[in-house]
């Protein structure tokens, strides 16, 4: 079993905690709480860089390893970082509970010292129409991110 952990921090009201774990080349299951978000869907991605020396914005595009476009998590054209939304309830509390099969905490898929990233609004899972639907999901701003770090 392999886990990861990262803290989410950026808006200053923005946070939260979410955990990863992997058994063996199996799928990962992501789970966790962000804090402080406007009702409704959040982007959330895994970004190509563990860097947050300017924020957020320092943490690239979403990782992509093998040139896709982006996607929905589902979708078979997806980049490997696309995991879709998270839902804020009336509190502003997102409750993270994901499966997927593409991330993965070990290998060439490996999301470990890279970033994720929630975002101001949803991702319209490349289907929105927009000039950045392709690349981002037109998403928005980054609202909080943090690096992705092994954990016990
Ligand atoms: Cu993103
Ligand atoms: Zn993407």
């Amino acid at each position: 079993m392999v886990k990861a952990v990262v803290v989410l921090k950026g808006e200053p009201n923005v946070t939260g905690t979410i955990f990863f774990e992997q058994q063996d080349n199996g799928p990962v299951k992501v789970n966790g709480t962000v804090q402080g978000l406007k009702s409704g869907l959040h982007g959330f991605h895994v970004h190509e860089f563990g860097d947050n020396t300017n924020g957020c914005t320092s943490a690239g595009a979403h990782y992509n390893p093998f040139n896709k476009t982006h996607g929905a998590p589902a979708d078979e054209e997806r980049h490997v970082g696309d995991l879709g939304n998270v839902e804020a309830n009336d509190a502003g509390i997102a409750n993270v509970a994901i499966e997927d099969s593409l991330i993965s905490l070990t290998g060439e898929r490996s999301i470990v010292g890279r970033s994720l990233v929630v975002h101001a609004d949803p991702d319209d899972l490349g289907r929105g129409g927009h000039e950045l639907s392709k690349t981002t999901g037109n998403a928005g701003g980054r609202l909080a991110c943090g690096v992705i770090g092994v954990t016990k």
